[in-house]
């Protein structure tokens, strides 16, 4: 069984991060994400409109995800890389040659990104028409 790695925030799900999970997935039989806690997101200076718990949830309804894990840190990777047996860790190319460091552990693949969508040009739609949201 081959078991593929990824990290991200995830915030405001969009066909972007579903292509980067399906192709994900196809590289091997189990998919686990290790989805951004809100502690880390101010960290990476992002702030979600859903929290953990509910971007948790999103991912953890998708067909492609067999398991969500917590990102607390940008140095967990290789820990998470043994405990949980990773045969391949992937990410979009935004973020090319940034973990080639793991590739003693693991094989390391970038994927091409989604064009023309990010949860920014979600957002910035939103602010310019002026749509107002009440955080529940
Ligand atoms: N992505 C993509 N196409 C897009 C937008 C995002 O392929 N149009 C990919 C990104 O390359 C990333 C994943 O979807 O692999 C999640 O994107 P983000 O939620 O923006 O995650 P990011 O902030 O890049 O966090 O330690 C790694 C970080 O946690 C990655």
């Amino acid at each position: 069984m081959k078991t593929v790695l990824t990290y991200g925030t995830f915030d405001l799900l969009h066909y972007g991060h579903i292509n980067l999970l399906q192709r994900a997935k196809a590289l091997g039989d189990y998919l686990i994400v290790a989805c951004s806690t809100d502690e880390f997101n101010e960290i990476k200076n992002k702030h979600s409109f859903y929290n953990y718990e509910n971007r948790k949830r999103v991912l953890e309804a998708i067909k492609y995800v067999d398991l969500v894990i917590p990102e607390n840190n940008w140095e967990q990777k290789r820990d998470d890389i043994k405990k949980y047996n990773v045969d391949i860790f992937v990410m979009g190319d935004d973020w090319q040659n940034k973990f080639d460091e793991l590739s003693d552990l693991c094989e390391v693949i970038y994927l091409p990104r989604t064009p023309d969508i990010s949860t920014t040009i979600v957002k910035s739609y939103l602010n310019e028409k002026d749509i107002t949201v009440n955080k529940s």
